[in-house]
Parts: C-alpha cells; structure tokens; sequence
C-alpha cells in the first residue's frame, strides 16, 4: 500500500519503521522538505531498525491511499491544510494525537477520515527513537466515507499490533481525553512521573466528576467512578512514564493543552457547564507557557 506519514517524530518514526518492514511504500512528510527521512528506531526488545526513506515527494503523496498523521494537535490544520488540495480524492486521513478538535479547523472536504488514539510509548534520545512500550491502537471513522474503511484496522496491524476498529471511536477518544485532562497537566504541574499522581486522589477525583458532567452531556453513558477506575488503570500502567506535556513543559515547548482541557472546557461551556477544577489547570499550563525564555 502507498502511503505518506506525515510528521516523523517519534511515533511517527515507529510507523514508518513498522509500515516499511512489512513491504509497505512508505515516506515520510517534514515540514522543512527533504529527499529522504533518516529512521532509526530501537524496539522494547532492544532490536534496532534503520531505514533511509522518501520523503516530500508529492507524485507518491498524490498517489497514497493513506496520510497517516502523527504530528502534534496543534500542528495538524497547519500542516494538512496545504497538503489537502494534492491528495487523491480517495486518500484516507488518519489522525493520531493527543486531544480533539482539529478536525473542526479543516475546511469542508470530502475525505474518509478516520481519527485514533494510541497506548504505544516512543520518545527520542539523540537521533534515535525508543519504542518504549507496545500498546493498541484504537482507530475508527470521523467522516462519512471513513466507515468503509475498517480494513485498514487490518492493515496497520499486521505492520504494529494491536490495532483495533471501532464503529464508535468517539467513546474511545472521549475516554482518553479524560485521561489526558487528568495525567497531562497534574505531571507538568507537579513535575512527577504519572505513577506520582496517586499523591493527589481530591484533585483528580474532582477532574473526572466534571469530565463525566460533559460527557453525559454529550451523550455518553458514563460516570465518575467509571472514568476514575479508567484514568487510575492508565496511572498504574504508565506509572514509570514522563507524560507528553510534562517532556514539553521541560524542554519550553508549546503542549497541546488547548486540544485537551482547552477542548473539554469548549464543549462544557456549548452545555452552560462550569469546570472550576479543570480551568484552573489549564490556565497554570498557560501561565507556565507564557513565561518560557
Ligand atoms: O498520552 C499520554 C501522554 O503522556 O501524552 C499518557 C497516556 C498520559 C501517557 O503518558
């Protein structure tokens, strides 16, 4: 299968690195264009991949049935919107980042689109990206012509399982936002591991009750106690973890808090909701961003 990912940080390099092995033509897109992009990922196993790959090349962007995105939030529209005008007619979007809501910033378009959350663990040390932990992939549709896509589900998981099709992945994504809204800004606020979180059992219980408030609202049947058992699962398994907005708020990176808390808060304020808990957590993050050198 053709197919272009666009973003080759470190879960992108995994994908491109697992798509590759599995005899899939594959390149990457950077935002500063290249002939090739270098792939150098190190398994959990300790087992070392390097590739060398197209990359910017817009005959095979033209020509792939997939775009799989795996850039920050915030750089989704910015990066996709060009490109949208270059694709097949037919090319699948599939986006995989943290938070909700960039799809609300791209034009009207046609495209099957199809939006995932992923569990995988990879960071960067050097020039190397470490795939620190195998996890699942949950993938669904978000456009009307993304429902006819579940074979990709397939695909993607002969290249790195688990990959998982939901006909309802709005579940799955609101559920991981809960997620995010809990363990992102606590760990950047408290500058501790996510297994650090169990110290602050008032703060969180608070942030998943005004979740669980919107998420009613929205049309999903759930409740605290339920998101609560579901954000204290991911805090155990991810106990030795250094969060994504953690690792940004260190290195003086923008974080993705307006597509997580920013979002929650957007759809609370549509339903008449207050979340004092979670706007005090957003605007620390702002401040902490507003004060890099
Ligand atoms: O998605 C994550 C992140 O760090 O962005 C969690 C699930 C919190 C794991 O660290």
């Amino acid at each position: 299968m053709k197919i272009t990912v666009l973003g080759c940080g470190a879960l992108g390099q995994v994908w491109l690195s697992a798509l590759c092995r599995q005899g899939h033509d594959v390149q990457g897109w950077l935002r500063v264009p290249q002939p090739f992009c270098l792939v150098n990922v190190i398994d959990e196993d300790g087992t070392a991949h390097n590739h060398t790959l197209p990359a910017n090349d817009p005959v095979h962007l033209a020509e792939s049935e997939l775009l799989l995105v795996t850039l920050k939030a915030w750089q989704v529209s910015g990066a996709l919107i060009p490109l949208l005008p270059q694709l097949h007619p037919d090319c699948t979007l599939l986006l995989l980042h943290n938070g909700m809501g960039t799809q609300d910033e791209l034009p009207a378009n046609t495209l099957p689109i199809l939006q995932g959350v992923t569990t995988h663990a990879a960071r960067r040390d050097g020039n190397t990206i470490l795939h620190v932990a195998r996890g699942i992939t949950h993938i669904g549709p978000s456009s009307p012509r993304g429902r006819a896509m579940s074979h990709l589900a397939e695909t993607l998981h002969h290249a790195l399982p688990d990959v998982a099709w939901h006909d309802a992945i709005a579940a799955a994504n609101w559920k991981k936002l809960v997620v995010n809204c809990v363990i992102n800004p606590l760990t950047a606020i408290y500058g501790c591991p996510n297994g650090g979180l169990t110290a602050y059992p008032e703060q969180i219980e608070r942030l998943c009750r005004e979740a669980a408030q919107v998420m009613v609202f929205e049309g999903f049947h759930t409740a605290t106690d339920t998101l609560l058992a579901y954000v204290y699962d991911v805090i155990e398994r991810t106990a030795a973890n250094h969060s994504s907005m953690l690792q940004d708020v260190r290195a003086q990176r923008h974080t993705e808090i307006d597509y997580i808390t920013g979002y929650l808060l957007r759809r609370a304020r549509r339903h008449g909701l207050h979340l004092p808990e979670n706007t005090r957590l957003f605007e620390h993050i702002k401040q902490k961003e507003s004060e890099y050198e």
